[in-house]
Formats: C-alpha cells, sequence, structure tokens
C-alpha cells in the first residue's frame, strides 16, 4: 500500500514548473484532485466521461493551483502585499495563501456580484475587501494599476506564475489516466485555465508522457461571450457569477490553445448551466457552483447538436464547489416547504414514503 502524502503542486512537480530555483513552496496541500468517472454523461455520449473536480482544492477551487505558485515566488521575490480582482474564487483563494505566507491581501471585487461563501472566505481570511463600482473587468484595471504603482504584487492569471501552476492539473489527469484524453472540455471567464491545460497538455506530449493533446472545447455564459463572438462584452450578465467577464486577459492565449487543439468556443443559457448544475448533483453527487458546471452543459449542448463523443475518453473540469453559492443552487428550487414531523418513527417514515 503507498503511504505516499500529497505535498501539494509545487512539491510533486517542481522540475516541471518554470519558478525561480529553490522558491520556499508556500502550501496548503492543494492540487491531487479526483478524476471521477460519470455514468450519465458517459451513457449519453457513449464515451468515457471523467470530472476532474477542482471543488476539492483547499479553498474550494481550481485557483488554489495557480495561487500556491503565485504566492510562493512574489514572498521569494520579497513581496509584503498582493492584489487581485475576482469574481470571487480568486479572491479566496488569494487571502488564504496570503495570510498563510504571512502578506497583506488586498481584493477589488465587482460591487454586489460575488456569491457569499466566496465573499465570506475572502473576509474571514482577513483580506482587504474592496467592492468597486464596476464589473470585474474595471476591477482588473485598478489591480494592475496599484500594482504599477504601489509596492503590491498582481497575483491575477496575467501573472504567468499562475499558469505555471495551474497547468499541473493536465499533468495530474495524464498520469491518473496513463494518456491524454481525447477532449477536455471546461468553463471559460478570465481564460487562464485553458490556457494553463494547454499548456500542461503540450509539455507532457513533448516530454514523451503523453502520447496525444486534446482537442480543448470550452464554454462560456452567452451573456459573458467573448471569446464565442469575437468581441468584448461591456456589460457581461449571467448567474454562473465566477464567469461574468467580459474581456478575458488571456484572450489570445485561449485562442491559441482552441485553434492549436482542433477545438472551439461555445456558449450556453443560464438555464442549460444550472441545469447541468442539479444534474450533476442528483446524478454523480458532485455539487459545484453555477459556473462550474459549464463543461457539462456544453458537453450536454454538443450531443443535441448532433456532435459525436462515442468512444472517445473525455474530461470535464468542474471547477469550483457548489457550497460557495448556495443562495443560487437552491433559486431554481423555488420556495423550499420544509418536512416536518413529531420525533416518531412511523411518522417520518410515513414522511419518507415508506408507508
Ligand atoms: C468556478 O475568481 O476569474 O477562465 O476572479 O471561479 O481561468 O478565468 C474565476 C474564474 C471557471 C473561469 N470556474 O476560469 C476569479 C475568476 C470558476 C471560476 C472560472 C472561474 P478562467
Amino acid at each position: 500500500m503507498s503511504t505516499h502524502q500529497w505535498r501539494g503542486v509545487i512539491e510533486e512537480y517542481r522540475d516541471l514548473l518554470d519558478i525561480p530555483a529553490g522558491t520556499p513552496a508556500i502550501t496548503l496541500g492543494e492540487g491531487g484532485t479526483p478524476l471521477v468517472t460519470s455514468r450519465w454523461l458517459s451513457e449519453a455520449g457513449d464515451a468515457e466521461v471523467w470530472l476532474k473536480v477542482e471543488g476539492q482544492n483547499p479553498t474550494g477551487s481550481f485557483k488554489d493551483r495557480g495561487m500556491t505558485a503565485a504566492i510562493s515566488v512574489a514572498v521569494h521575490e520579497g513581496a509584503k502585499a498582493c492584489v487581485c480582482a475576482s469574481t470571487g474564487n480568486t479572491s479566496a483563494s488569494m487571502a488564504a495563501y496570503a495570510v498563510k505566507a504571512g502578506i497583506t491581501p488586498i481584493v477589488l471585487v465587482p460591487e454586489g456580484k460575488i456569491a457569499a461563501g466566496k465573499m465570506a472566505q475572502a473576509v474571514i481570511h482577513g483580506a482587504q475587501v474592496i467592492q468597486v463600482r464596476g464589473n470585474f473587468d474595471d476591477c482588473l484595471k485598478l489591480s494592475r494599476g496599484l500594482a504599477e504603482h504601489y509596492p503590491v504584487a498582481l497575483v491575477n492569471s496575467v501573472n504567468p506564475v499562475r499558469l505555471e501552476g495551474q497547468k499541473t492539473a493536465s499533468f495530474e489527469v495524464v498520469d491518473r489516466l496513463g494518456d491524454a484524453p481525447d477532449f477536455h472540455l471546461l468553463p471559460v471567464g478570465n481564460a487562464g485555465n485553458i490556457s494553463a491545460y494547454w499548456l500542461g497538455y503540450q509539455q507532457y506530449a513533448a516530454a514523451g508522457k503523453a502520447t496525444k493533446r486534446p482537442v480543448m472545447r470550452a464554454f462560456q455564459a452567452e451573456g459573458a461571450a467573448p471569446l464565442v463572438t469575437g468581441e468584448v462584452f461591456p456589460h457581461p450578465e449571467t448567474k454562473a457569477t465566477a464567469i461574468r467577464i467580459g474581456n478575458p486577459a488571456s484572450w489570445k492565449l485561449a485562442e491559441a490553445a482552441a485553434a492549436e487543439s482542433g477545438g472551439r468556443f461555445a456558449s450556453l443559457s443560464d438555464t442549460q448551466i444550472l441545469t447541468a448544475q442539479r444534474n450533476l448533483a442528483a446524478r454523480d453527487g458532485v455539487f459545484v457552483e453555477p459556473a462550474s458546471a459549464a463543461g457539462v452543459a456544453g458537453f450536454l449542448q454538443d450531443l443535441e447538436r448532433g456532435e459525436s463523443y462515442a468512444g472517445k475518453t473525455v474530461v470535464i473540469t468542474v471547477t469550483g464547489h457548489g457550497l460557495k453559492d448556495v443562495a443560487t443552487a437552491l433559486e431554481s428550487f423555488g420556495t423550499l416547504e420544509p418536512t416536518v414531523v413529531d420525533a416518531e418513527v412511523d411518522a417520518a417514515a410515513a414522511a419518507a414514503g415508506l408507508i
């Protein structure tokens, strides 16, 4: 039996990451997340469908992979404070890793558009949380401006070290499956993650650790779909607040990933995304936040449109945990009528439909 204890993505993959030699790892044990088979999706597509469950990271999203790298390098280079713009998950992650490192986290978020769980994370970790009258894209401009004019390290994914950490997710997929999948599907917002996955898959193929590279297919909400239309969305809108982004920073890298892999972008309605979220929870036991279900919704939309995944291996990244945004998850159920009984077995049995 293996006694190997996961050490976090920097120590597990240090030789493969472009970070300064000898950078001490600031880690919360991120990465090593489960790859879970999905029976209903496999049956729907006559394919082998796997979910990469990134909500299992320490702060509940894939952002921890990039954040361990960005914060470790920033601290190694002498940073005393760090800043990010965020739709919620980056700020939750940055706050945790910053305090772990003993530096000050400064968070810029769009006013009123952050899921409560993510806001709670940033606050409880002690971040300086600043709400901005504007959207994520405005916040990113401020974040760049603060880093340019003040002594704070910018840890948004425009910082290339973030992608170095995030690419470890593709290493894990290949290490687990023995080769790259045929297709990789995922949600896209600011477009760092698709860019990082593609970096990782290319690197593993070049090193002979995979015989192929997957086709990358990425999905946006139709109210915030600049990579689909080719136009900036000045007023992005979607219930999947994590991907409510109109002008992705890694636009060019994401387009290259799609083009070089033979992939593409497509958009989905909020209803498609929320339905996929509910089905993932009800059928696979995997509770993700709305944005995280976009890859699954995209897979189902592809099938509806006559696309074939038959006989193929498909990995779908589900990017963040459902507990981050309980309000949106429950909204679609309408008013929940509680079932209340006296403390008697027969009453509970009747209420449960057993008699
Ligand atoms: C759950 O936290 O941009 O395309 O500021 O939280 O790499 O941006 C979050 C993005 C998908 C999109 N799923 O990833 C932020 C932020 C979840 C997310 C994305 C995000 P990218």
